[in-house]
């Protein structure tokens, strides 16, 4: 447990055209910032100049990052959601039938999706675990279809390292474990081993209970430190940080409260040194706020938090909706000035 005093140092992240002389490129990004909110458990936060921020904070808020899976992470990317399961919250049920799940991931690559992130056991609050046989079974054929007509990467969604390791062998190119190492204790020899880069996702609880009596001391805070110590759990299993990939895991043991401190000062998560994914399409929050209890009807409300992400330099938005993700993207590229 970090000190109560620790002194953490958020990114005032900037889009505007006007970049003051001396303002710092956020993560090699599309952002500027020329402050940072320095944040800590026991005093108000206070705005100061970034020079102001310790070096090593500084020098990770500023430094490129990696690319990932071949794709450069100084432009935003967005990965697909492809659930190739009977019940997830949003599309589940849609892509059981493999001819159905490569149609759909086809047509988001066409529409723009930089990543397919293939997942075969939905994690949705109260769902029900599945054998790792089933979950093989459901996306392994499907990835190695999608790798078979394409070079574009794909990402699996597993808790489980055998299940990741089908996944590699049928061609995918990141991991994506939305218990960061929690579930099984292989998972990170495994992508150490691998190669390929991860995405580590904080949740609180398991997706049977997550949502029971979600509670923390400083969520903000909190998260951060739990994907400190991840990392460097990976980094002790010989996975470097530049194969690693951030997500605050809204929606994942969390109260409509807790989603909404991490989205407001989401930007923190820079500090951590790696690329930063946010996943909030069609979540519940949306609904919460807009009184849309319908995933589907959810498309407006997930836009807004994809174009809050943008502004706040993530890297990699996670999103069923590509086509019309990729239309915002675009028509927020042009009004900050940078081609299509
Ligand atoms: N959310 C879901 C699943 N995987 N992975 C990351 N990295 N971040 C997320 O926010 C995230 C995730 C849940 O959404 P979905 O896949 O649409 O539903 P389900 O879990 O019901 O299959």
């Amino acid at each position: 447990m970090p000190d109560p005093a620790t002194a953490y140092f958020r990114p005032v992240a900037q889009g505007d055209p006007h970049r003051p002389a001396g303002a710092h490129t956020l993560a090699g990004g599309w952002c500027w910032f020329t402050h940072v909110e320095r944040i800590s458990r026991t005093e108000a936060p206070a705005l100061i100049p970034a020079a102001e921020a310790p070096q090593p904070v500084l020098a990770r808020l500023t430094a490129p990052r990696a690319p990932l899976a071949g794709l450069d992470m100084a432009r935003p990317r967005l990965m697909g959601i492809l659930n190739v399961t009977p019940d997830s919250f949003s599309d589940g049920g849609l892509f059981m039938d493999p001819e159905a799940a490569l149609a759909q991931a086809r047509a988001m690559q066409a529409a723009g999706a930089d990543i397919i992130d293939v997942g075969g056991e939905s994690t949705r609050p109260g769902a029900v675990e599945i054998g790792v046989e089933e979950e093989v079974g459901r996306t392994a054929p499907v990835i190695a279809a999608i790798r078979a007509g394409s070079d574009g990467p794909v990402s699996i969604d597993t808790r489980k390292s055998m299940v990741a390791r089908a996944a590699m062998g049928a061609g995918a190119s990141m991991l994506n474990d939305v218990s960061a190492f929690s579930y099984d204790s292989r998972m990170a020899p495994f992508a150490a081993d691998s190669g390929l880069p991860i995405c580590l996702m904080h949740a609180q609880g398991t997706p049977q209970t997550m949502q029971d009596a979600p509670s923390y001391d400083d969520v903000l805070l909190d998260v951060y430190d739990f994907l400190a110590a991840r990392i460097a759990q990976a980094e002790a299993a010989g996975l470097p940080r530049d194969r690693i990939v951030v997500d605050p895991g809204i929606g994942f043991g969390k109260t409509l409260e807790h989603n909404l401190a991490l989205l407001r000062r989401l930007s923190l998560f820079h500090a951590l040194g790696c690329p930063v994914l946010l996943g909030a399409s069609r979540k519940r929050f949306i609904g919460t706020l807009s009184d849309a209890p319908e995933a589907r009807d959810r498309l407006p409300g997930s836009l807004a938090v994809a174009l809050h992400g943008l502004a706040h330099g993530v890297q990699i938005l996670r999103v069923h909706d590509t086509a019309e993700t990729r239309q915002a993207l675009q028509v927020a590229d042009a009004l900050r000035g940078e081609a299509p």
